[in-house]
């Protein structure tokens, strides 16, 4: 590649960071202006064309070329420092409809020359000052996750590799020509974008060029979603193996109803970001209407927060909206993109991330034709419809990944793959969760990866035929941006040592990280789960030797992840249900004490480790930790016993004796629905109100599902399940609830007492504590509006605007949902709200509320510790006696809740590190909690943290970073 390329490339990527740069807007509005008529369009050349050319804007780059080099310099004169190739649709796939795809090559070509011509006279005339070109490259007509035929969800108008080809030629075209990058932009289907990537890494490791690529998404709607039903954060972990120059969201939106997704952008993305929006939304003429100046006030305002490196517009804009953009960001320093921390990140419509200590994730095995024979009849049979529903009863039960595998000797698994993923794709209760493609042979894997839109993992890779075939799939893997799960295999077979498992494991490490560059975090190893008790002795030693292999290489890899198929390891016991779940149960509570971060699992069958049978539980660990010589033969004479017997934790019916409040804890810990209402019923009838059944034992029973779930005792499939018990039960009380409301009076309007807004936050599904709180309030004479759970900020603040609300409740269980809170507070601050902000859920705390959130927010913020002082809290909010009372000791409260922090923060600074360490039980590993109560993401557990928090501020937990720079070592 010529050098002043190059160097043009590296001063791109230099100005990105100094300072914010301008793109230019919008192609289509400005030849609609400049009026056409199909002659201009055909030109000498395709005078014979055999049909209407009219509206193939990108061949006016061939036919009228001086039309599209004015319109580069019009933008250029308007300051804009990138220019976009008038090659939008110019792909063989889009250019098809007016029979012009054998031109696409040239037409690209072509173009890129036409608006390099330009963008260089620019720069000679004032060479201080550099013009890029950006090649770009619409979404195409056609979308590959999307079904085109409602009767038939498995078809597609467009395959991966049709879209990757008319990419790949499209993109050599816009090489040729001179571009400085290739921004695939309106990125509607997160699939097509995929194909653009892959084609576009691939020809550029052909041509040896490091090719700046920009990829641009759009929100079709107000759900902030793609069209093809991602999130923002979902659409950025499946297009980061691209490694852009600059990721951004274009189109679709004005600038008004896209701060919120340019926000998430920006808090996501580790590169620049930009923003090209439309003039507003088209008017019932198809006209924009927003103004330059309308625009550049609300992206001078992004600016500002920091937001954005790059700006510019897309339909409906012209040089003056551009030129009042160039303004508006003049002298405004860009965003710096933020350190993301290496975490293991996949995606489905939504995200999953697995950090440090911070969440084991579910993978549901039932997809499986080797692994369910129900499984495998329905696909064999090609009852897909009913095979959806296996898939669906994993993720309601608790799976955040989805396994799928179809190696099956008669079946043909690379159709049989795509078809079924295809239909998960249509089904977006399903789709949802992140897919981890399971086939022993790589024509199987290609296939998923080629028609599932989010970022999946692949399972698995393994050294078994050599380096060469390992490295050169792994790039593959890497190209289609998935992740990896590398099985401890290798040329001399499957390894069975810890010693076999850890070498080939560091082996393949070596290779994937120094050979390939696959990003470390990306990396899981599967070092074998295989039957113990099988009465051979070589395998006694399997399942403490796979625990003790994920320790070492936790400790020696930095950043991997590790797996592990769970059910195998009780495969001597199939036909006793009940010994193999105790089995599994009693492996994930010690592997995932060891470090094991994900495992595929029977998402739906896991009893509770507490409640496995003391005798069983003796015999099932004396087999997995080799702990005596005849343990295989207790554990088989005890599986005698339960042979054929109903699971364990449904079997006995013992409990029904107990008290009636014991019998809905039991039920809430072991997700029994049979008798919820009977016991509801009884306790309802000894108690005065129905409201105390829920302030009494159902919350009780919930506190103790949190302290196991804390304890790694319990996994979130069953917490899964003990919901549905507490809705069950909330239900059966709901119509008492009511008339004892009715009773209480019903107030004069029906805002009652005082209308309350509730809702879980943004990435947060957890609902249980808001509905409590929802129906206690209901109960006193509130009038409750409920948005649900996942409500974006500004779906919280719009809806207290219109619905006019008194307070302002806020509910969360996981710890992502603490900045999202803090993020809604600042926001009402900005928007000028007034209102009280409550606080409540399990990892919020009066510490985390008065240290992080409180100082946000003008209003009154309250943390509420649990659902039943609600009532209290906003009674004396909308008390005019006694509000202003209440507020100024909270105040006071708070502000002494900060001086405690600060003073504890000061304290440890100055503390030597041994009595730090002596007085910390985050380096104290037994008095550590397991995996998923560990701070980072997921954790319920209210109660031992809270109490351990207050002998160290765990950095995690409560971003304590003060604590993280001065004792690097202690975290
Ligand atoms: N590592 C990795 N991937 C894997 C495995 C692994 N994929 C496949 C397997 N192992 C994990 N999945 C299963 C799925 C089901 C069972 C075991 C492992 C299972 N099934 C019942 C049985 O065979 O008894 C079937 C019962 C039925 O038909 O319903 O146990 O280790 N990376």
């Amino acid at each position: 590649m010529p050098d002043e390329a190059t160097r043009r490339r590296e001063a791109l990527r230099q100005a990105l960071e100094d300072r914010i740069l301008v793109l230019d807007g919008a192609m289509g509005t400005m030849i609609q202006a400049a009026g056409p008529d199909e002659a201009d369009f055909r030109g000498d050349r395709f005078a014979n064309h055999g049909c209407a050319l009219t509206g193939a804007n990108d061949l006016l780059c061939l036919t009228r070329p001086e039309l599209i080099r004015s319109i580069h310099e019009a933008y250029l004169e308007a300051g804009a420092d990138l220019i976009e190739t008038n090659t939008f649709n110019a792909q063989a796939i889009s250019l098809a409809d007016y029979g012009l795809e054998a031109h696409a090559y040239e037409l690209n070509v072509q173009a890129a020359r036409l608006a390099r011509e330009v963008a260089d006279a620019w720069t000679a005339r004032s060479p201080g000052r550099l013009r890029w070109v950006l090649g770009s490259m619409g979404p195409t007509n056609r979308t590959a996750s999307l079904s085109p035929d409602v009767g038939d969800p498995a078809r597609r108008d467009v395959t991966f590799d049709e879209l990757a080809a008319a990419y790949r030629e499209q993109a050599r075209g816009l090489l040729d020509g001179g571009v400085d990058g290739l921004l695939i932009e309106t990125v509607f289907d997160t699939l097509n974008a995929k194909a653009a990537i892959y084609a576009c890494l691939e020809l550029a490791d052909e041509r040896g060029e490091r090719v700046p690529l920009w990829i641009s998404g759009t929100i079709t709607d107000a759900s902030g979603r793609t069209l093809s039903g991602q999130t923002v954060e979902a659409f950025y972990h499946s297009i980061r193996h691209a490694e852009p120059l600059c990721v951004g969201l274009n189109c679709a939106l004005g600038v008004t109803q896209l701060r919120a997704y340019v926000e998430a952008l920006a808090e996501v993305a580790d590169v620049a970001v930009s923003c090209h929006p439309n003039a507003g939304l088209p008017n019932a003429f198809g006209e924009y209407d927003e103004s330059p100046e309308f625009m550049a006030e609300h992206v001078a305002e992004w600016a500002r927060a920091g937001f954005v490196n790059v700006v510019g517009g897309c339909c409906g804009t012209t040089p003056d909206h551009v030129r009042a953009l160039v303004e508006a960001v003049r002298g405004v320093p860009p965003r710096t993109p933020p350190s993301r921390p290496r975490r293991f990140r996949v995606a489905g419509l939504e995200p999953l991330e697995i950090g440090d200590d911070s969440l084991f994730a579910n993978i549901g095995e039932r997809t499986n034709v080797t692994g369910s024979a129900r499984f495998r009849r329905l696909i064999t049979e090609g009852d897909y419809e009913t095979a959806l529903e296996v898939a669906r009863q994993q993720v309601d039960g608790g799976a955040q990944m989805l396994d799928v595998n179809m190696d099956e000797g008669l079946l043909d698994s690379v159709e049989a793959m795509r078809r079924f993923l295809r239909l998960v794709q249509s089904e977006p209760d399903i789709a949802r969760v992140p897919i981890v493609l399971d086939s022993s042979r790589w024509e199987v894997i290609e296939e998923g990866l080629k028609n599932v839109q989010g970022k999946c993992l692949v399972n698995s890779l393994s050294l078994k035929d050599g380096e060469e075939a390992f490295v050169e799939r792994a790039r593959r893997v890497r190209r289609y941006g998935a992740a990896v799960i590398v099985m401890a295999f290798d040329e001399e077979g499957q390894a069975d040592t810890v010693e076999r498992r850890v070498a080939i494991c560091e082996r393949a490490y070596r290779l994937l990280v120094e050979e390939v560059g696959f990003p470390p975090e990306d990396i899981v190893f599967d070092p074998n789960i295989f039957a113990v008790a099988t009465g051979i002795e070589a395998h006694r030693r399997y399942a403490l030797d796979f625990i003790e292999a994920v320790r070492r290489i936790k400790a020696a890899l930095p950043h991997v992840r590790t797996s592990g198929g769970v059910s195998n390891v009780s495969f001597s016991f199939r036909g006793s249900p009940a010994v193999r779940e105790a089995m599994h149960a009693a492996f994930l509570f010690h592997a995932i004490r060891a470090g094991l971060d994900m495992a595929i699992v029977n998402a739906g069958a896991l009893p509770v480790y507490d409640d496995i049978e003391p005798e069983l539980l003796e015999a099932v660990e004396d087999v997995l930790f080799d702990r005596r010589d005849d343990a295989t033969e207790r554990l088989l004479a005890l599986a005698e016993r339960y042979r054929g017997s109903e699971r364990a934790a449904e079997q006995d019916l013992a409990w029904r004796d107990a008290p009636v409040e014991e019998r809905l804890r039991h039920a809430l810990v072991h997700g029994i629905v049979d008798f919820i209402e009977e016991d509801v019923e009884e306790a309802r009838q000894a108690r005065a109100r129905a409201l105390d059944v829920i302030e009494g034992p159902l919350m009780d029973g919930m506190n103790t599902v949190g302290d196991l779930f804390g304890a790694g005792k319990m996994f979130l499939p069953q917490v899964v399940k003990s919901a549905r018990v507490m809705k069950r039960a909330v239900a059966h009380l709901v119509p008492y609830l009511e008339a004892e409301q009715r009773e209480a009076g019903t107030p004069a309007d029906d805002r009652g007492a005082g209308r309350v807004l509730l809702a879980t936050v943004k990435g947060d599904v957890h609902d249980i504590g808001k509905n409590i709180v929802g129906v206690v309030l209901q109960c006193n004479g509130y009038d409750v509006v409920d948005l649900g759970v996942m409500v974006p900020a500004e779906t919280i603040l719009a809806r207290a605007r219109e619905e006019d609300v008194d307070v302002i409740g806020l509910s969360g269980l996981i710890t992502p949902s603490l900045d999202h809170m803090v993020h809604v507070a600042e926001e009402m601050e900005r928007l000028g709200f007034e209102e009280p902000l409550l606080i409540g859920g399990a990892t919020t705390s009066r510490r985390h509320t008065a240290v992080r959130i409180e100082g946000r927010y003008s209003g009154p913020t309250v943390h509420v510790v649990d659902a039943s002082r609600a009532v209290g809290v906003v009674g004396a909010l909308l008390d005019p006696s006694r509000r202003d009372e209440f507020i100024a000791e909270l105040r006071e409260l708070y502000a002494r809740e900060r001086r405690a922090h600060e003073a504890r923060v000061r304290e440890r600074a100055l503390l030597p590190l041994e009595q730090a360490r002596a007085r910390s039980f985050v380096v104290d590993p037994e008095r550590r909690p397991p995996a998923p109560a560990c701070a980072g993401v997921h954790t319920l557990a209210p109660l031992p943290l809270a109490e351990l928090v207050e002998v160290i501020d765990w950095t995690p937990f409560f971003h304590a970073w003060e604590l993280r720079g001065r004792f690097p070592d202690l975290f």
